[in-house]
């Protein structure tokens, strides 16, 4: 490895789950974070948001997701056997593919009550204006301190986040750490590394937040991060059990509805969909709720703790509003705690991830960020239709 890795992570065999899972930065930037609404000096974080909030007519740049009950996560079987028949044969896939999406079963009836979201993923444009208000610093912006990676050199703890590097051959995808690289400098304003800028990318989805930053730049725009549950029935756009967003089929008409991987992954990207690495927002049709890029391009933060097992231990009935459990296990990981992710990445790719599919789930290490994690918000409210007179 070219930095520090901890010991944890050489003992920890790389999960072979979500593409969301960066076993590296995890061992990196394993450690406590602090209240997420604190600014880096730890002052309160003044609010832009909180005069604009409960305003019946529809805030800026959200679209209203009407309450109502839907089935949620357990991606019927079809989807995934038609992806599994595309598969090479030998070629290893992720467990999700292989074995299952186990920690999205069982599918079960939920209700959520209505809310405001995002239309599009937070843009660095956007994230930009709140990092001037507040002089926010994010997480991959900070210095590590010593005292939480006891062992490592000194000289190696500095800020920094985690970037795609694509191998230049095929690798075995037994190792993530193939193709995430710890690159000192990287960061929400240098996504690629220091010598890259966002100059040229304001309308991108701002990346490399750590859940703290993904709740500060909320918190500020008078909003909130979605549920888990939030966040599905906001992404299936009123479609019943469907496997993607916009219906059953990966492509509509031949042609890619999101922005994903396809080829060889991870070296060789066939950039059918058109985008090599990510993408703009609103690059694609929106679902029927008029949310953009739901699937794929960044992994969006949701509010829940991760375990594999939330799912299995609700009870019986409609789950309503729920807002996960009070704790997170990864059994990949344990010890570290997670939040669960949704929607894929420009990184997912039939052949190791697929977590396009809309039922399925991704977990991340509060504290880490990376080139495809990025987020958009929600806001409580009423239902402009009934507000009218
Ligand atoms: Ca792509
Ligand atoms: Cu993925």
């Amino acid at each position: 490895m070219n930095r520090a890795v901890p010991s944890s992570i050489e003992k920890t065999k790389p999960a072979w789950t979500g593409c969301a899972v960066l076993s590296l930065a995890v061992a990196l930037l394993v450690a406590g974070c602090g209240g997420s609404d604190k600014s880096a000096d730890g002052g309160p974080l003044p609010s832009a948001g909180a005069a604009a909030t409960a305003t019946a007519s529809a805030p800026e740049g959200m679209a209203w997701i009407p309450a109502g009950e839907f089935w949620m996560g357990g991606p019927a079987e079809s989807p995934i056997a038609e992806l599994r028949s595309k598969l090479r044969p030998g070629e290893p896939v992720c467990t999700g593919l292989s074995g299952g999406f186990t920690d999205c079963e069982p599918g079960h009836q939920t209700y959520v009550d209505g809310f405001w979201m995002d239309v599009t993923e937070v843009t660095n444009e956007q994230f930009e204006k709140f990092a001037r208000a507040t002089g926010y610093v994010t997480v991959a912006e900070r210095k590590p301190r010593p005292e939480d990676f006891p062992g490592a050199d000194p000289a190696l703890l500095v800020p920094g986040s985690v970037v795609f590097v694509a191998p230049d051959s095929p690798v075995m995808l037994d190792n993530p750490l193939q193709w995430w690289r710890y690159v000192p400098g990287a960061s929400w304003r240098h996504p690629d590394g220091p010598q890259s800028s966002i100059t040229a990318r304001m309308n991108f989805p701002v990346t490399h937040v750590a859940f703290e930053d993904a709740e500060a730049y909320a918190k500020w725009a008078g909003k909130r991060l979605p549920t888990e549950a939030e966040w599905e029935r906001a992404a299936r756009g009123g479609l019943e059990k469907k496997a993607y967003p916009w219906g059953d089929d990966l492509l509509s008409n031949g042609k890619w509805q999101c922005n994903a991987f396809q080829g060889r992954f991870p070296n060789a990207d066939a950039v059918e969909d058109g985008f090599k690495g990510i993408a703009p927002v609103r690059q694609f049709a929106p679902n029927a709720y008029g949310l953009y890029d739901v699937a794929g391009n960044v992994w969006e933060w949701c509010s829940d703790w991760f375990r594999p097992d939330t799912y299995a231990k609700l009870g019986p009935g409609v789950a309503r509003n729920p807002k996960g459990p009070g704790d997170s296990f990864d059994p990949d990981e344990p010890g570290i705690p997670k939040r669960v992710q949704r929607g894929g990445s420009f990184l997912c790719s039939n052949q190791y991830c697929a977590r396009y599919l809309v039922g399925t789930r991704g977990k991340g290490a509060i504290d880490t960020g990376s080139v495809h994690v990025g987020f958009r918000c929600v806001r409580d409210g009423k239902n402009p239709a009934s507000a009218k007179p």
